[in-house]
C-alpha cells in the first residue's frame, strides 16, 4: 500500500500541467513559460539561431534570448556568429557588418532606442533587432520576448521605440543596515556586509527586470543619507554593484549627504561657497569616479525633515545643488536635487512651501542639476493633485518623482494598481505655458536642445522572495518603467501586458484581473482619502487611520489639519480666502481648483472646506456622500475578492493563495478605516449615517487605542 501511494505521488508530480506548478513570483514578467503547442511550432520556424557580436550587453541581450527561448519553446538557440540561415535572429548596432548594408533608419531612435524588423540578409529571412548603442539592442530583445510572451505575430516585423525620458531610475530609501525606509518587502536587496567579495546572483536578475522595462538608473541608499556609503571601503561595494549592473545599461547613484565633509572630512563646515567645502567635494568625486567611471551622480535631500543643507549657512538651494554639479560636471554626471521641502518655522500651508521656496531659483541651476519635485505638493496620497512646481520653472530641468512602495496606500498587502493614479498625474493639464501642456509633455520636453529629463520611483523592492512584498505590487514596478520610458503611455495597456505577462496569456484570466488592477487605487481612496481628503493615516509608520490625531509637535504633522473637520464642516480651504495655494497654480487651474463649483469632486475637500450640508454632485449632503464614499470602497474590496475567487484553479495554487489572503487582510484593513474614519468624524459632525449604512462596529476610543508600534518601514 505505502509503495502503491508513492507511485500515485510520483504520478502526481509528473503529470502536475505546468501552469498549476508552484511559482513564487521570483521571476517577475520574465516568466518565460512553455508556450502552446501551436505557438511553439509557428515561433520555431521563425526563429532558429542568431548571430551576435560578444560585447557585455550584446552578451547579455544574447543570453536573454536563451532564456526566453529555452522557457517558451523548449530548446537553446545556437548562437552562429557568421552563418547566416533562415529564421536567424541578428543582433546588433548600427556598424555591424551584417545590419550595415540595410540602411536601417536608426539615425532618429537616439542612443536607447531600437529597431526590431523583418528583412533579407543574402536571401536568408531573418529578424534584425538593432540600436545604435548596445544597450538599445537589449531593450529591443526584451520587446522581442515580450511579443513571444503576449503571443504576437513574429512574420513581417517592424517596430520602432526609443525612451522620451533620459533618467528613468530607481530610488532605494534602503540604509545601510538594509533597514529600508517605508519598505515593506523585506530587507534591502544590496547585502552590504558581504560586498564586494559575494555578488548576490539576485542583483544579475535586479538588473534584467529593470532593464526590461527600461529603467537606466539605481539610486542604492536612502534620501535620509548616511555619509558613510562616501567612504572608500563603501565605494568598493558599490563598484561591485556597478560592474553587475553596466551590461544593463544600469548606472549607479548614491545619496549625498550635505554634512559629509564635516563628518568624513573634518571640516568645520559644510557652507556651499566655502571653497574648502567645494574641494572637499571635488575630490571625493574625482575619487568616486577613479573608482566607477561611469558613476551616474547623486541625489540629494537637504533641508527637509531634519536632513542637513545649503539652508543651514542661509544659502539657497541652488547655491548648493550647484556646487555638486559643478564636482560632477566634468565627469558627466547629473545632479538631483528633491523639492520635497517644507519647515517648521514656516507657519504657510504645508502646500505651498516647495513652490515658495523653489519657484523664484529657475534659472540659477546648472545645466547638470534635476530638481526631483513629488506629483502632489503634500505628500505620495492616495490622491492629490498635481504638483504646482510643474510648468513653474520653464528654465529648469524638473524630473517627476513617484513612490512605488505603497507607504499611504496599504503597504504591500493592499492591491493598488498605481498606473492610474500616476496616469492622473502625467495627464493633468498645467495650462503652463499654455493648454495641452500636460505634465507628462513637460516632462519629456527637455528646457533646452540636450537638456535633462527625467523620472524617479521609489522602489518598492526588498529581500522577499516575490521581490516586492506582494505579486501585485510587481505591477507598480513594471507600470513605473513604462511610464518612465513614455509617460505619456495609459495605465490600463500596461496593466494588461502585465497581467499577461505575470499571469498567463488566458483572457479568462487577464480580464479579471486588469479590471480589479484597473478599479483598485480608486477603492483605496475610497475607503481611505474620499472626496479630496489626505493625510489620514497615523503617526510615524502611516499603518491604519488616525484623523483624530492632533498633539504632534509640528501642525502639518497632524491629520486634523489636512481635513480641518469641526462642528460645522470639513476640509482645507486653499482658495484665494484661504491659504490661496490654488494661487500658485495657472489662472486656468486656479480658477478651476479654487471655484467651489467648478472644482473635480474628487479634490473638493483638498481646495475646499464645506459645510456638513454642502450638496455634492449627486445632490447628497457631503456628510451623506462621505459615507457612502466608505462603503463603496470597502465593497470594492469584497468584489475583488469574488473575482479572485473566480479564478480558483487558474492560477497557480501558490500564488493564487497569497492574493486570496492578501485580499482578506486588506478587506479587513478597509474596513477598520472605514468604521474608525465614520467613528471619529461623527464624534465631530454629530450627523446621522445616512439609511442603510451601518454603524461602526466600536466606538471611537476603540479604533484610538489601536497601536502598532512596529509597523515595517518606519522612519529611523
Ligand atoms: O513620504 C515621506 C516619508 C519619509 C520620507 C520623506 C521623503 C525618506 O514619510 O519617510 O523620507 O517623505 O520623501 O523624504
Amino acid at each position: 500500500m505505502r509503495r502503491f501511494l508513492a507511485f500515485l505521488l510520483l504520478l502526481l508530480s509528473v503529470a502536475l500541467p505546468s501552469a498549476v506548478r508552484a511559482e513564487t513570483g521570483y521571476d517577475l514578467w520574465l516568466r518565460y513559460q512553455p508556450l502552446e503547442q501551436q505557438w511553439k511550432d509557428r515561433y520555431a520556424r521563425q526563429v532558429t539561431h542568431f548571430t551576435a557580436a560578444s560585447r557585455p550587453t550584446i552578451i547579455a541581450a544574447a543570453n536573454e534570448l536563451r532564456r526566453g527561448f529555452e522557457g517558451m519553446l523548449g530548446y537553446d538557440l545556437v548562437w552562429r556568429e557568421t552563418v547566416m540561415g533562415d529564421g536567424a535572429v541578428v543582433l546588433g548596432t548600427g556598424k555591424s557588418p551584417l545590419i550595415a548594408p540595410l540602411g536601417l533608419p536608426l539615425a532618429q531612435l537616439g542612443p536607447e532606442g531600437y529597431l526590431i524588423r523583418s528583412a533579407t540578409i543574402d536571401g536568408k529571412r531573418v529578424t534584425v533587432i538593432a540600436a545604435n548603442q548596445d544597450v538599445g539592442v537589449l531593450y529591443g530583445v526584451f520587446r522581442f520576448l515580450k511579443l513571444m510572451q503576449t503571443r504576437q505575430p513574429l512574420d513581417n516585423l517592424d517596430i520602432s521605440d526609443a525612451p522620451k525620458l533620459k533618467v528613468r531610475v530607481l530610488n532605494h530609501w534602503d540604509n545601510l543596515d538594509r533597514y529600508v525606509e517605508r519598505g515593506y518587502a523585506g530587507q534591502s536587496i544590496w547585502d552590504w556586509q558581504k560586498l564586494p567579495g559575494y555578488k548576490d546572483p539576485r542583483y544579475t536578475d535586479y538588473a534584467r527586470a529593470n532593464a526590461s522595462i527600461g529603467i537606466n538608473g539605481t539610486v542604492l541608499t536612502n534620501v535620509n543619507a548616511n555619509a558613510d556609503v562616501l567612504r572608500p571601503e563603501w565605494l568598493e561595494k558599490v563598484k561591485a554593484l556597478a560592474d553587475t549592473f553596466r551590461p544593463y545599461g544600469i548606472k549607479v547613484y548614491l545619496t549625498a549627504r550635505f554634512s559629509a565633509p564635516i563628518e568624513l572630512g573634518g571640516l568645520r563646515t559644510a557652507d556651499p561657497l566655502d571653497p574648502q567645502v567645494a574641494a572637499w567635494w571635488k575630490a571625493k568625486v574625482d575619487e568616486i569616479y577613479r573608482v566607477i567611471p561611469d558613476f551616474g551622480g547623486f541625489l540629494v535631500k537637504a533641508n527637509s525633515e531634519g536632513q542637513p543643507g545649503p539652508a543651514d549657512y542661509k544659502r539657497s538651494h541652488a547655491e548648493g545643488a550647484n556646487m555638486f554639479a559643478d564636482a560632477l560636471a566634468p565627469h558627466g554626471g547629473v545632479l538631483m536635487w528633491r523639492a520635497f521641502v517644507y519647515a517648521a518655522e514656516n507657519p504657510d500651508d504645508r502646500h505651498k512651501q516647495a513652490y515658495a521656496e523653489f519657484q523664484p531659483l529657475d534659472g540659477k541651476f546648472r545645466d547638470n542639476v534635476l530638481v526631483q519635485v513629488k506629483n502632489g505638493a503634500i505628500d505620495f496620497q492616495p490622491r492629490e493633485p498635481f504638483h504646482p512646481l510643474f510648468g513653474s520653472m520653464p528654465r529648469t530641468p524638473l524630473m517627476m518623482e513617484f513612490q512605488i512602495t505603497k507607504e499611504y496606500l496599504g503597504f504591500a498587502t493592499h492591491l493598488a494598481y498605481l498606473g492610474t493614479m500616476w496616469e492622473e498625474a502625467l495627464q493633468a493639464d498645467t495650462f503652463r505655458p499654455a493648454k495641452g501642456s500636460t505634465v507628462a509633455k513637460l516632462l519629456a520636453t527637455p528646457v533646452e536642445p540636450g537638456a535633462a529629463t527625467g523620472m524617479a520611483g521609489v522602489a518598492n523592492i526588498g529581500s522577499d522572495i516575490n521581490w516586492s512584498g506582494s505579486q501585485f505590487d510587481q505591477a507598480n514596478w513594471y507600470a513605473f518603467g513604462r511610464l518612465a520610458w513614455d509617460p505619456d503611455a495609459r495605465a490600463e495597456p500596461i496593466a494588461r501586458d502585465w497581467a499577461t505577462l505575470t499571469w498567463g496569456n488566458d483572457p479568462a484570466v487577464t480580464g479579471p484581473i486588469v479590471q480589479m488592477m484597473m478599479g483598485s487605487r480608486e477603492a483605496v481612496v475610497d475607503y481611505m482619502t474620499p472626496l479630496g481628503l489626505g493625510h489620514l493615516m497615523a503617526t510615524g509608520h502611516h499603518y491604519g487611520p488616525g484623523p483624530w490625531i492632533s498633539d504632534l509637535a509640528r501642525p502639518e504633522w497632524n491629520p486634523v489639519y489636512y481635513h480641518k473637520a469641526d462642528a460645522r464642516g470639513i476640509g482645507f480651504d486653499r482658495t484665494a480666502t484661504g491659504t490661496n495655494a490654488v494661487g500658485q497654480y495657472a489662472p486656468q487651474v486656479a480658477a478651476q481648483f479654487g471655484d467651489l463649483k467648478r472644482v473635480p469632486e474628487k479634490f473638493l475637500l483638498w481646495f475646499h472646506h464645506v459645510p456638513w450640508t454642502y450638496r455634492t454632485a449627486s445632490g447628497r449632503a457631503v456628510w451623506d456622500e462621505l459615507i457612502i464614499r466608505y462603503d463603496r470602497g470597502v465593497a470594492a474590496v469584497q468584489a475583488m475578492q469574488a473575482d479572485w475567487d473566480g479564478l480558483k484553479g487558474k492560477i497557480d495554487p501558490r500564488r493564487w493563495a497569497e492574493v486570496r489572503d492578501f485580499l482578506a487582510i486588506q478587506r479587513g484593513e478597509a474596513q477598520w478605516w472605514r468604521d474608525a474614519s465614520i467613528a471619529y468624524f461623527q464624534s465631530v459632525s454629530k450627523r446621522p449615517l445616512p439609511a442603510g449604512h451601518a454603524a461602526p462596529a466600536h466606538d471611537l476610543e476603540y479604533y484610538k487605542a489601536i497601536k502598532t508600534p512596529y509597523a515595517p518601514g518606519n522612519g529611523k
